[in-house]
């Protein structure tokens, strides 16, 4: 998918041209790994472009930066509205936003002492992250030859840029074999969660889903759907899940901020359920969608309207 250019990016307190939002080669970063980062869907509601969990996010993006021990020179307050600021300015009433907080140009080696904790903020217009028939007609995922990342290796609830490296494995090789998306095992051989997606599945009217310790990116989303599921009133379980599960389920789907709701209708080619979307995740989609378009009261606080720049 091309990119979309915007027109502003803010870096470490300013709003600078998107093409000018640029980093020295010898950034740490770029060298080894140095990053965290969110992504955040920003919708169009009845009230105006509303973020969706903004607080959530950059809450999780401050812990990631802790986990690496990244001192961030922003407050939570000021990257709040920094994040505002640039959806502002960009003039945007749909789009993602993604913080990114990465070790700048100072010095060489592994050691990053030395470097500036730098952070920047970009938005962009992204339509369906898995195509625009996905939502409603599933998509076709294989199960990866590569694993997530083993317990205390790499810290899987950091959302870290590192972390992609394995993710970009997973989904090179599910594109290359022509699937869309790969799911991972965890180290144990039990099922983990998509390159860029958490897991959910349905069987016998239960929803299960990995648990925090199944090397996941512990997902905002994922919260959200759990949440929409207790006021269906249908259970989840969050427990270990054997790989067989998934080709006995009735339903399979994914979540994630960028995927939001996205059901699966076939794994290594075997059918999931009916082969077309299921009936849990045609309802949690309304549920998750009536939030933005009005249908649904926004109850537990998720929404942030970006509210127009004051004037004077
Ligand atoms: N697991 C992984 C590995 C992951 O990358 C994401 C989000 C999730 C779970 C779901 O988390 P949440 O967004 O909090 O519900 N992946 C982001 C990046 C995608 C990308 O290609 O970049 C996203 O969905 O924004």
């Amino acid at each position: 998918m091309a990119l979309k250019k915007a027109d502003k990016i803010w870096m470490n307190g300013k709003l600078v041209d998107w093409d000018a939002a640029k980093v020295h080669v010898l950034s740490h970063v770029l060298h080894y790994g140095s990053s965290v980062f969110e992504g955040i869907r920003v919708y169009k509601t009845p009230d105006g472009p509303a973020v969706f969990r903004l607080d959530d996010h950059t809450r999780r993006l401050i812990d990631s930066a802790r986990i690496y021990r990244m001192e961030i020179p922003f407050s939570f307050g000021e990257l709040r509205e920094a994040q505002l600021e640039t959806v502002r300015a960009n003039k945007l009433q749909e789009c993602y936003i993604r913080p990114l907080v990465y070790r700048g140009y100072g010095s060489m080696g592994v050691n990053p002492a030395g470097c500036p904790i730098d952070v920047a903020i970009a938005v962009w217009e992204w339509g369906a992250y898995l195509g625009p028939e996905a939502l409603k007609q599933g998509v076709d995922v294989c199960v990866s030859s590569w694993n997530r990342c083993a317990p205390n290796t790499m810290p899987n609830m950091a959302k870290a840029g590192s972390n992609y490296m394995n993710s970009q494995l997973i989904k090179m090789e599910a594109i290359a074999n022509g699937y869309v998306e790969g799911i991972g095992l965890d180290v144990h051989g039990y099922v983990s969660e998509g390159s860029g997606e958490n897991l959910f599945l349905v069987k016998n009217g239960v929803v299960y889903t990995t648990p925090i310790h199944g090397s996941i990116l512990l997902g905002i989303t994922r919260h959200s759907i759990m949440t929409l599921l207790g006021e269906m009133d249908i259970e989840v379980r969050e427990t270990t899940i054997p790989r067989e599960m998934l080709y006995v389920a009735d339903e399979v789907f994914f979540t994630g901020s960028a995927s939001e709701v996205t059901p699966i209708r076939s794994i290594d080619k075997i059918q999931v359920g009916s082969g077309a979307r299921g009936p849990v995740a045609e309802r949690l989609q309304e549920r998750f969608f009536g939030m933005f378009d009005g249908t649904h009261a926004d109850r537990y606080g998720w929404l942030t309207v970006v509210e127009p720049a004051k004037v004077g």
